[in-house]
């Protein structure tokens, strides 16, 4: 079984009561994921050689009339990056929001708006880099987290998901923040592992493994994109991330699309399970 390991001390987690509800941070256990606080498993100098770099990274997202927020994520991504980074737009957009995206350099892919799922899904499948990292096209992500995401990946990690709820998350609306916590706790009992924050959509991701899995849901799909690989034994990283005001309005109905994620969660975990 795989372990989700944190990123901080689950100890001064804000929301910790008690041991259980902490996530669990193995010491020595399978490689090739490092701990963190023993330094165990660390790149070595050899290793150093090998690692990815920004050149073997794409960042991808799903863009529909994104054009308040676009310029601002793609500046972030080009001047944390030095441009390096590939950039994916899957576009369902009515407004100015592919021609802001290939202005700045990003490869742009039409689709009709069909949902979240389909777009990031076309979006995770498309780049030929190594690591693939998500995010939304809302400003709401740190790309300042991008070498910090792909180091996670350079020490062993297969899945680095950005967790959203460690620090609080106070400009997400209560309505959802209650939910994401929900579907956090339905989760971490479906997969016997404590996971905080299931539908984020800033992720880092092993390019073999997004082609490996075959990925089915649409609103549910970043639940999915965590829980399939978690079951399955994938080293799994939640590292705390800052979540910011979002740029422009929401696509996802809070209470249609809750209902379809707390489906998404119920059945993957039940396929994972039985398969
Ligand atoms: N191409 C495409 N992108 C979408 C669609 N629905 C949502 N998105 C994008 O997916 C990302 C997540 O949506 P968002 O509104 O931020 O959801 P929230 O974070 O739950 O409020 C944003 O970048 C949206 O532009 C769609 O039907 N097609
Ligand atoms: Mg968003």
């Amino acid at each position: 079984m795989s372990q989700v390991h944190a990123g901080a001390d689950p100890a001064e987690r804000p929301d910790s009561g008690d041991d259980e509800s902490t996530t669990q941070h193995a010491a020595g256990d399978a490689e090739p994921a490092a701990d963190e606080a023993t330094g165990e498993n660390a790149a070595t100098a050899e290793d150093a050689a090998d690692a990815y770099t920004f050149d073997d990274l794409a960042v991808v997202m799903g863009t529909y009339n994104e054009e308040a927020a676009i310029g601002t994520v793609l500046e972030d991504i080009e001047r944390v990056t030095d441009g390096r980074a590939k950039v994916v737009c899957v576009d369902g957009s009515s407004d100015r929001t592919p021609e802001i995206a290939r202005e700045h350099g990003a490869t742009v892919v039409e689709q009709e708006p069909q949902g979240y799922g389909v777009a990031v899904r076309e979006a995770v499948l498309t780049p030929d880099r190594p690591v693939v990292v998500t995010t939304d096209c809302d400003d709401t992500y740190p790309m300042e987290k991008l070498p910090e995401f792909l180091e996670l990946i350079n020490e062993g990690y297969d899945v680095v998901s950005g967790d959203r709820l460690y620090h609080g998350a106070e400009t997400m609306p209560g309505f959802n923040r209650f939910g994401n916590k929900a579907f956090a706790a339905i989760a971490s009992v479906l997969t016997t592992e404590r996971v905080h924050d299931t539908t984020t959509g800033m992720r880092a991701y092993r390019r073999e493994l997004l082609h490996d899995i075959e990925w089915t849901e649409n609103t549910g799909l970043s639940a999915e994109l965590l829980i399939r690989p978690l079951m399955r034994g994938y080293e799994i990283r939640e590292e705390p991330i800052p979540y910011g005001e979002r740029a422009g309005e929401t696509k996802l109905d809070p209470i249609e699309g809750g209902a379809a994620i707390a489906k998404s969660i119920v059945k993957v975990c039940l396929q994972e399970r039985f398969r």
